[in-house]
């Protein structure tokens, strides 16, 4: 496997709107993440990703972009942009671009010219469509509730939107749309920006046929995912675009790309392929998805989870490469979703770091994940402010498949606003995100939980997630060693080891608030041992035990390092 930087980057994951509001708007902004570049360089991380700061009325914070090449007012100018990027260069930080390219904002002045007319020159920019006997198109259900098409009454025609009816699906069969995007990626590249995260990438090719989609049950609208996702000509378009752009940069690439399994996923990432670097695969984020999907969400069956994780790690080795992520703007916090934000949440939360950044693949840490930042529960739904939430409770209450209650609890559980919630800096007033009002209301738990008290505390969550980012920097085996899961079917224990030459790395982590026995049957043969870190105090007792066989506390997590 050849090694490149960004296959030993680590990535830190900001949203902007949540980060540090610098000029006391109650919004985060680009100033307030120059601000505190410092923290970031300190934590370790070697580039950060940027949520959307591009123009956008903000139907969904900016992934409704109206304005590519222009940043959205509330997080600054253009300047501002190039002195962070300036600034984060001279600390060695790289920063990669969101691209949202599926679809732009209903206010871009490509939209706003293709519904003047059928005969508009930016008509074919997007995809619009004649009723089918009186109906919409296609049955197809939104990401974001309801239908994907909306009825124009001027043109007497339909438009597509996979998400909200802001957000109207670019035509990518257009070479012209394709050319926009490519023109639009060099200007940030030239920029000097070091590479994108792209959404829903794998959306961008439509089956031109447009079929009904399967019915959902309990829905009035089908499935039509397959007709979109993955669709004929992806690999074609992404093909084009890097012999057109990336190959004439040295800039990383990770595709969001939900409904992938590892085979579709090597179309995009095989190192042979000409594609992109990296994807995100939701299968671990959907692994506790009930009826309605993850508004249903049901409690965690380990062996899956390890299935699922161990498939990733398998399959894509020596042929593609991994991201490694537990959160993002659109998960709720993993303490919260696989951990226990309650009796355990420092033990946890250290568990599932060490869990996830001992395998192979490039480490994103999402913004709070290192301090053990939990979801948050707000009473009223008021208090939210996501358009997935709103529209969701809409589409599942109104129906009546979900009591009001029942729905609270299924956006306490899994709402995006879980993440979105201001980063904890520290204990005074907003947690001193801003002086003003945040856009979103703070977690209450900021008194506990924040940067200022993790920064000076040797246990904290903090200071943990340092050790594990220089373990990586430190130890090859981390980035490119084999990885082999053990304890397969184990309900409790999550263990694996990776391996490099004459090292094997052994993690083991303890999922559950019982105290569970390690052992194994065929037990690691090695000359040295060392203990690389551990989430207890047991330094002295943990590099007594043999690593065959050893008692765990509830969440505990263990790192040897064996030389053969
Ligand atoms: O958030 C999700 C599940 O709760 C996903 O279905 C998500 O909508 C999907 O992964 C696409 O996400 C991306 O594109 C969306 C945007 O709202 C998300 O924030 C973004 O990450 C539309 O641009
Ligand atoms: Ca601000």
């Amino acid at each position: 496997m050849n090694k490149t930087w960004w296959k030993e980057a680590v990535v830190y994951q900001i949203y902007p709107r949540s980060f540090k509001d610098s000029n006391n708007d109650g919004i985060g902004d680009i100033n307030g993440i120059i601000e505190k570049l410092d923290y970031i360089k300190n934590l370790g991380a070697t580039m950060i990703w940027l949520n959307p700061i591009y123009k956008s009325p903000n139907d969904d914070n900016g992934y409704d972009i109206s304005d590519y090449r222009d940043i959205m007012d509330e997080f600054g100018t253009l300047e501002d942009f190039n002195n962070l990027l300036e600034k984060a260069h001279e600390k060695d930080i790289k920063i990669m671009m969101d691209l949202v390219v599926n679809h732009t904002s209903d206010e871009h002045e490509w939209f706003k010219e293709s519904k003047k007319s059928r005969d508009n020159k930016y008509r074919d920019y997007y995809i619009w469509k004649k009723s089918k006997d009186g109906v919409a198109p296609t049955n197809w259900h939104s990401f974001f509730g309801g239908s994907t098409w909306e009825y124009d009454e001027n043109t007497e025609e339909y438009y597509l939107h996979l998400f909200s009816k802001k957000q109207p699906d670019l035509n990518w069969e257009n070479p012209k749309v394709r050319q926009e995007v490519y023109d639009l990626m060099k200007f940030w590249l030239d920029k000097g920006v070091d590479g994108f995260r792209m959404d829903v990438i794998n959306a961008i090719s439509k089956d031109q046929s447009y079929p009904e989609g399967t019915i959902i049950e309990g829905y009035n609208y089908g499935d039509g995912s397959k007709y979109y996702i993955n669709g004929p000509k992806v690999h074609e378009f992404l093909k084009e675009m890097n012999k057109e752009v990336l190959s004439k940069y040295d800039a990383a690439t990770v595709g969001e790309t939900p409904n992938v399994d590892p085979d579709e996923a090597l179309k995009y990432v095989g190192e042979d392929r000409d594609e992109l670097n990296m994807l995100f695969q939701f299968d671990h984020m959907s692994v506790l998805d009930g009826k309605y999907g993850k508004w249903s969400s049901t409690s965690l069956d380990l062996v899956k989870l390890k299935n699922i994780m161990s498939k990733w790690q398998t399959e894509l080795y020596n042929k593609g490469w991994n991201s490694l992520y537990w959160n993002n703007h659109d998960q709720p916090r993993v303490l919260s979703r696989f951990g226990d934000d309650t009796k355990y949440k420092l033990e946890s939360a250290k568990m599932l770091g060490t869990c996830l950044h001992m395998m192979q693949g490039t480490p994103y840490i999402y913004q709070g994940e290192e301090l053990g930042m939990s979801n948050v529960y707000f009473d009223n739904l008021k208090d939210y402010k996501d358009i997935e939430t709103f529209n969701a409770y809409k589409e599942l209450v109104d129906s009546g498949i979900f009591t009001h209650k029942e729905m609270m609890d299924a956006i306490h559980k899994v709402g995006r606003d879980n993440a979105r919630t201001p980063m904890q800096w520290n204990n005074s007033e907003n947690a001193g995100f801003s002086k003003a009002k945040p856009w979103i209301a703070v977690n209450p738990n900021y008194k506990n939980i924040n940067t200022k008290d993790q920064i000076n505390d040797e246990n904290s969550v903090l200071n943990y997630y340092k050790k594990l980012i220089k373990l990586r920097k430190k130890n090859e085996v981390i980035v490119y060693g084999k990885y082999k899961l053990l304890l397969e079917n184990d309900k409790n224990i999550f263990a694996y080891t990776r391996t490099l030459a004459n090292e094997v790395l052994l993690t083991v982590c303890n999922f559950s608030s019982e105290s569970q026995k390690f052992y194994l049957k065929n037990n690691l043969d090695f000359l040295s041992k060392k203990l690389l870190i551990t989430n207890y105090n047991n330094y002295n007792k943990a590099l007594i035990d043999d690593v065959n066989s050893f008692q765990l506390n509830p969440y505990e997590a263990r790192v040897y390092l064996l030389t053969k």
